[in-house]
């Protein structure tokens, strides 16, 4: 048996009960067969793709909090602290009630490949609770943030593990949580990122992942001979990543029509109106039916089980931007029965394997979301550096090396892909650069 199906078997009998830490190992060591049959025995030897499924280390805590009624409520907190091969531990905390460690392995696996395409010093690592804050008042986030940092803040630091946003946690959970590791620790330090401007936060954070991954698909598509310019664009998602890339699409020439949220979704023939999805998401928390009530070209679609929402709409270009497996086989289908000719991740993993492989055959152009939405973190990376430094940057400095980032990631998969004989195949591409110099630094560094 190969290596890789050895490992492969192995990782799937003992992580039984994780089935998306299992799809996203097997995305990225069957497209790594290339590199590995090269190197099949010193690989083996070395343990190394044992070594790389396998967490070097990861926290499970108990998070009490007393709600407004006066009732203890309790939450299990979770951090993964995957690789840290080529810089500290790096990557976002999930606040949601699907948050299990299954789902924390495989962000926090995702990221290692990620972290390392952005080219800067950051390994892999991703932590969350079950916790649901929507629907809580401030005072209940904030009780839940502080306890919940109560004991995160043992594990982690500026040179040690830097968290950051992800599902249902944005710069007010970002704030709470840095106000209460600096109150325990006794040290302001850039300890997390997607801070406040006020207490060392970067520009362009909060747009980064957004922009990032319309900086990525602009750069696809050119390579490719095609253009945003007037491409009509079918996005889900209503969070940070949504909102910034329907933005940065506009900007570029394109018109997103559709965006979406846990709720419904909405179909908006004039375009969606980012500064009113804004109001209603950022700024009211409320649900997607309130940007139709303002505005009369919208159509709001309550979200229905088994139908496929915003995947039905005609459309050139896809960005998924919502969350894992929300792309499927059917979805596929319909893109590329309605002339859809590329599909770009917003969110981690947002489409199936099937999809994927169904749409690549399809010769859609498919960029993985390890790639093209990897401008959150490395913005991230720039936040770190700059409290390093203690300075700040203007935004266009921090833009312009985001953008700069994001064309170098896609090169480095295009790169990859046409090394190793799979030319167009950006998900392959991306895996195998990602892994190359993860690979170096961990041989490098010996058994550890
Ligand atoms: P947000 O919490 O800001 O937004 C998430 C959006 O997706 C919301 O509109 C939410 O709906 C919707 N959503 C979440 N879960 C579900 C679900 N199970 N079914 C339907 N809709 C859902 O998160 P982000 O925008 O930050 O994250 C979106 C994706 O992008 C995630 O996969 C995340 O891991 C990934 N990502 C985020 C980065 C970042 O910098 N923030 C960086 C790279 C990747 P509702 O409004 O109802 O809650
Ligand atoms: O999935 C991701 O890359 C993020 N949620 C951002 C992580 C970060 O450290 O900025």
């Amino acid at each position: 048996m190969s290596y890789v199906d050895e490992v492969l078997e192995r990782v799937r009998t003992k992580n039984a009960s994780e089935p998306e830490f299992l799809q996203a190992v097997d995305e990225v060591l069957n497209s790594l067969r290339p590199v590995i049959e090269a190197n099949e025995e010193k690989f083996r030897k070395e343990a190394l793709l044992e070594r790389l499924c396998e967490p070097e280390r990861q926290f499970k805590f108990r998070v009490p909090w007393v709600d407004d009624n006066g009732q203890v409520q309790v939450n299990t907190g979770y951090r993964v602290q995957f690789n840290s091969a080529i810089g500290p531990y790096k990557g976002g905390l999930r606040l949601h009630p699907s948050v299990n460690i299954g789902i924390i392995k495989f962000l926090g696996f995702e990221q290692i490949f990620k972290n390392s395409l952005t080219g800067l010093p950051i390994g892999g690592g991703k932590g969350g609770s079950d916790f649901d804050p929507k629907g809580k008042s401030d005072r209940e986030v904030m009780a839940f943030c502080q306890s919940f940092m109560t004991e995160l803040c043992k594990y982690i630091g500026a040179d040690t593990d830097v968290p950051a946003g992800d599902i249902g946690t944005g710069a007010r959970e970002i704030g709470y949580m840095f106000g209460q590791y600096k109150r325990i620790r006794g040290v302001y330090e850039g300890v997390l990122t997607g801070k406040g401007l006020s207490y060392g936060g970067s520009l362009a954070r909060t747009e980064a992942t957004g922009y990032g991954l319309l900086y990525f698909t602009d750069e696809m598509l050119k390579s490719n001979g095609k253009s945003l310019e007037g491409k009509i664009c079918a996005v889900s998602g209503a969070g940070n990543v949504a909102i910034y890339a329907i933005q940065k699409a506009q900007q570029l020439g394109a018109k997103p029509v559709t965006c979406s949220d846990s709720t419904g979704w909405i179909y908006d023939s004039e375009g969606i109106d980012v500064d009113l999805l804004k109001e209603v998401k950022e700024v009211k928390r409320a649900r997607l039916s309130e940007y139709a009530a303002k505005r009369p070209s919208a159509e709001y679609h309550e979200k229905k089980d088994g139908e496929h929402g915003v995947w039905t709409v005609k459309c050139d270009v896809a960005l998924p931007c919502a969350t894992q497996n929300e792309l499927d086989l059917d979805d596929a289908k319909a893109l590329v029965a309605n002339g859809c000719f590329a599909v770009a991740e917003g969110a981690n993993m947002p489409t199936t394997l099937e999809a994927t492989k169904y749409l690549q055959e399809n010769g859609i152009l498919f960029a993985p979301g390890k790639a093209s939405n990897a401008g959150g973190v490395a913005t991230s990376a720039l936040e770190m550096s700059q409290n390093s430094e203690r300075l700040s940057w203007t935004f266009e400095e921090v833009d312009g090396k985001l953008k700069d980032i994001m064309v170098n990631i896609f090169h480095s998969a295009d790169n990859a892909a046409k090394k190793y004989g799979c030319d167009g195949d950006y998900v392959a591409g991306a895996n195998i650069a990602g892994f190359e110099k993860v690979v170096d630094a961990m041989l490098a560094q010996g058994v550890c």
